[in-house]
């Protein structure tokens, strides 16, 4: 089943938003596979960012994202990617749709709330970077038969 890595950043977890962005995936019908609470070494950041290290924005997002603990998961599930990016919604919350987590619960491009993996290559790599392999769980969820 395909996986994506998602992880509430410290605006999310210092808002107390970890809980409802757990369960908004859950009741989907995702399948939580993997979970971590930390503050995200320096290193890893730089890894897990590397495509916007040159950016203009990096310094401050590198400073936010360090700011304070993240709440780091691997969900699993049909066409998980694709769906995970809709449930998040726009990356400036400013024009998240509505029913998005963004649109729902942020105002501001620089605290967005979550991350959610951009492609199937790329939620690999994310997982990679953040997780080692026998982090991940496997098990059934009771309900698989009715969601697919
Ligand atoms: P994410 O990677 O966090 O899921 O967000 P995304 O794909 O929607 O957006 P991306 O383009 O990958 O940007 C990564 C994060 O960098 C911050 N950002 N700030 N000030 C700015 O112009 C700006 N642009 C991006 C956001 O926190 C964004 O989520
Ligand atoms: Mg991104």
């Amino acid at each position: 089943m395909e996986q994506t890595f998602l992880m509430v950043k410290p605006d999310g977890v210092q808002r107390g938003l970890v809980g409802e962005i757990i369960s908004r995936f859950e009741r989907r019908g995702f399948k939580l596979v993997a979970a971590k609470f930390e503050r995200l070494p320096d290193a890893r950041v730089m890894e897990h960012y590397a495509e916007h290290v040159q950016k203009p924005f990096f310094p401050g997002l590198k400073a936010y994202i360090t700011s304070g603990p993240c709440f780091l998961m691997v969900f699993a599930g049909k066409n998980i990617v694709k769906i995970s990016r809709d449930m998040i919604g726009a990356t400036n919350p400013a024009g998240a749709a509505p029913g998005t987590i963004r649109g729902d619960l942020a105002l501001e491009i620089g605290m967005n709330v979550i991350h959610g993996s951009d492609s199937v290559e790329t939620a690999a790599r994310e997982i990679g970077i953040h997780f080692k392999p026998e982090e991940l769980a496997s098990y059934t969820r009771i309900d698989e038969q009715y969601l697919y």
